[in-house]
């Protein structure tokens, strides 16, 4: 039977997703706003089989117990939405570096529910594919699209999907941004275990979802009128107010490793000699440097002769998913 292959892109949060007000719907308590990535991606195929189960091949590697049931019930939520019964063998490889703290969830969630959706015979708007893929993983619903993409929290599964910033999905701003992998350390704690911690227990929390409205704003208009220095700092800002969450949290805990604040400092240290740079973190240790496209190489080069043993991953702004064979 025919494979149906689709490729979706890694995206960065600028506002960050920290936190569920529905757990099994994976309702967000606030809007984020992110950059798909054009350098990292997945590329996942689904061909319809008569079996009586799904299988999941994944990088080469066929798959069994957790790793197999995480694809399956959700191929299950797939199938409960679509009135599909139709069973899947899929094979992804996901070509994002295990180790860059580039969370692998959103552009393999935003793959598999293309290819899938399509294996099931189902053409579906690109909304609807959004919210899907946000049941798997909140952020892969930012996945589906290209450049800049915002989560729209909204109240129920209908009404909480991403959307493109610009209509055509293109970036006017020169951005890039420069992952740091300061640490190929797991981490400790993941991110859905972290910010269920976060939101039950941190009394920073609140504050944290109405900074996040505050930010939001201000970064979309920072973005209109293509000011990466704004778009820098605010990005930073609310990095930083999010996993000032997690210190509040009980039991309290940290992504920052001591390797984190030697790499923050260096990005310091070139801001202080004049250079347009800021960062942003996720749920590990490794940072993410945002800076102009123009300039990515010389800070790249600036960085690195800083921090000579840190392995760094340019990328620019990349495009939505896609189905690349039908
Ligand atoms: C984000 N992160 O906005 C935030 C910032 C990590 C820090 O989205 O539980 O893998 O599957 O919905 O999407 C990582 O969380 O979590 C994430 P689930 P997900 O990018």
């Amino acid at each position: 039977m025919q494979t149906y292959t689709a490729i979706a892109h890694t995206n960065i949060a600028l506002i960050k997703y920290w936190g569920k007000k529905d757990d099994k719907f994976i309702i967000p308590f606030n809007n984020s706003l992110s950059l798909t990535l054009d350098r990292f991606y997945t590329k996942t195929s689904a061909q319809p089989i008569t079996a009586a189960t799904d299988s999941f091949v994944l990088d080469g590697q066929a798959q069994s117990g957790a790793a197999l049931s995480k694809v399956t019930s959700f191929l299950d939520i797939l199938r409960a939405e679509t009135g599909s019964t139709q069973r899947l063998a899929i094979n992804s490889t996901n070509h994002v570096p295990t180790a860059a703290g580039l969370a692998s969830s959103a552009s393999g969630f935003a793959a598999l529910t293309l290819a899938s959706c399509a294996a099931f015979g189902l053409q579906l708007p690109r909304r609807t594919l959004s919210r899907l893929a946000r049941r798997g993983s909140g952020s892969a619903c930012r996945s589906i699209y290209g450049g800049f993409v915002e989560w729209k929290k909204g109240q129920d599964d209908l009404t909480s999907f991403a959307t493109p910033l610009a209509a055509n999905e293109q970036v006017d701003l020169d951005i890039a941004m420069i992952a740091l992998v300061v640490s190929a350390q797991a981490k400790k704690v993941t991110s859905r275990q972290g910010m269920a911690t976060t939101v039950a227990t941190s009394p920073f929390y609140p504050a944290f979802v109405k900074s996040c409205e505050t930010d939001l704003l201000a970064i979309k208009q920072a973005i209109d009128a293509q000011d990466l220095e704004k778009v820098g700092q605010i990005a930073e800002s609310n990095a930083l107010k999010m996993h000032a969450t997690n210190l509040g949290a009980t039991p309290p805990f940290s992504y920052f490793l001591p390797e984190t604040l030697v790499a923050i400092a260096a990005i310091q240290q070139l801001r202080a000699k004049g250079f347009l740079c800021y960062f942003t973190m996720d749920a590990g240790p490794n940072v993410k440097v945002i800076c102009r496209g123009q300039e990515a190489l010389k800070i790249q080069a600036e960085l690195q002769a800083l921090l000579p043993n840190t392995e760094m991953l340019l990328a620019y702004p990349g495009p939505g998913a896609k189905i690349v064979n039908s």
